[in-house]
């Protein structure tokens, strides 16, 4: 290789240039899941899976024994952490038990593990998955009081934002 320093000069300014425009336009306000998906956890059939005591309220708590679970079931080796291959499932057996099958194929997409994984490692652990629903959650719960009612529930205000 024999590149003049000034040469070396302008393939960095491209390079930098060229980063600069990959970024995304805005990080204000993240997208918290797809639209199919949020669409699917905002039936009512899918508040009652989650409102364990039947208080017709989803508490915080219940939201998160609840994604607990689901975690746990997408883990099939039990390491900790769900893989593309754990999230997508064999086909045919995609459907996860205590969801709707509309709720588990939205779930199950490449775009949704995209949008758990934060660190981007192509693996979501129990950390990323509970927090990408907590921010859901906190999404939903406008009156802030950490606990989700029908209302609160089924107003369409968490995707396409
Ligand atoms: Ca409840
Ligand atoms: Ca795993
Ligand atoms: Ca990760």
């Amino acid at each position: 290789m024999n590149i003049k320093p000034k040469t070396a000069m302008l393939i960095m300014a491209t390079l930098f240039s060229t980063t600069m425009l990959s970024a995304p336009a805005s990080a204000a306000e993240p997208m918290l899941s797809t639209g199919g998906y949020a669409n699917q956890l905002q039936k009512m059939e899918m508040m009652k899976m989650l409102d364990a005591d039947g208080n017709h309220m989803v508490s915080a708590a219940e939201a998160d024994a609840y994604y607990t679970s689901i975690f746990d079931a997408l883990d099939k080796d039990q390491d900790g952490s769900v893989d593309a291959k754990e999230w997508v499932g064999t086909s045919g057996k995609s459907k996860l038990d205590l969801t709707t099958g509309g709720y588990s194929r939205e779930l199950r997409t490449m775009k949704m593990m995209g949008m758990m994984d934060k660190d981007g490692d192509h693996k979501v652990t129990k950390d990323e998955f509970l927090a990408g629903h907590h921010a859901i959650f906190a999404h939903m719960d406008t009156s802030g009081d950490n606990e989700l009612s029908a209302q609160e529930w089924v107003a369409k205000n968490v995707a396409g934002k």
